[in-house]
């Protein structure tokens, strides 16, 4: 792994907060081993080995019951240890790979099998070399055809440039964590409004409230963030889903302690039924129906 970078949590705290039968962590990721998975040659970081294993007792001691495992930049198009991941954990969880266009359609047809119901597209500069909008727009016409879905990944500087590209897309389209906001310049500053706006009128667009670690400033528990994650929450219902974002990847701060993320839910979906809206049935409707 690369000298700077952190490790996962060992030892989280068992969460007070209980989750509804049945909830998805909607955004986490496998890592290897790199010795039985190499991470890809062109990847913009080594991490630390996260394997299958470890990502399912994180699970367990949660207390949720499922995963959507998200390729990860460092493992580039090669979708192995996700595939292998999913094949291990069956109805437990669900996919988004990354795709070479030339991907035969058997390919995909595998993956599928496998679980996997989205791919990622990753406009954020340090993780990845662009990849031309074109190409994007073709890989998403494909996969469309499967009944997939896209998940995006850029930075809030980026959204204004890219909101004609999203609109284009024909499928739903699952924006990570909130559209990464500066959450120095407060809900009201127009470019989070911007995002909350794209939301307001393309309803295929989702987002997950995810990484408050990432995005914070005043740091645990975080609550520079959570008004964020409650506002898309109460305005979305239907589209808004929750993840860990285990193992971290590139955390500089600190690394967060995953039973304090789960502890944070009720703070953001005051209601059981929000609860159960953000935790199983959104989830549930995107991945397992
Ligand atoms: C995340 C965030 C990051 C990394 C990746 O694919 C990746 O390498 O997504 C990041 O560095 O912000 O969602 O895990």
């Amino acid at each position: 792994m690369d000298p700077d970078y952190l490790p996962f949590h060992a030892d989280p705290r068992k969460p007070a907060f209980q989750p509804p039968a049945g909830a998805v962590d909607a955004h986490c990721h496998v890592f290897g081993p790199g010795d039985v998975f190499p991470y890809a040659p062109e990847r913009k970081y080594t991490p630390c080995d996260a394997p299958k294993e470890k990502l399912f007792e994180l699970r367990d001691h949660l207390g949720f019951s499922r995963n959507v495992i998200v390729q990860a930049t460092c493992h580039g198009k090669d979708n192995a240890a996700l595939v292998d991941a999913l094949r291990d954990a069956g109805e437990k969880a669900r996919g988004v790979a990354s795709i070479a266009l030339d991907i035969s359609d058997s390919e995909l047809q595998e993956m599928d099998a496998a679980g996997v119901r989205g791919v990622r597209f990753n406009f954020v500069k340090r993780l990845v070399d662009a990849t031309p909008k074109e190409e994007f727009l073709r890989a998403a016409e494909r996969i469309a055809e499967l009944g997939w879905h896209v998940v995006v990944y850029f930075e809030a500087p980026d959204l204004e440039e890219l909101i004609p590209f999203l609109n284009s897309l024909p499928t739903v389209i699952v924006v990570d964590h909130m559209g990464r906001p500066d959450v120095s310049k407060g809900i009201d500053h127009p470019d989070f409004q911007r995002f909350v706006k794209l939301l307001d009128t393309n309803e295929n667009v989702w987002t997950k409230v995810s990484c408050p670690e990432r995005l914070t400033i005043a740091g645990p528990p975080y609550a520079d963030v959570t008004p964020f994650s409650r506002f898309l929450v109460e305005k979305f219902p239907d589209r808004t889903l929750w993840g860990t974002d285990w193992p971290h990847p590139n955390m500089k701060s600190h690394m967060p302690d995953d039973g304090l993320l789960a502890d944070l839910i009720p703070e953001i979906a005051p209601t059981a039924q929000s609860q159960l809206a953000l935790l199983v049935d959104n989830p549930v409707r995107l991945y397992w129906s």
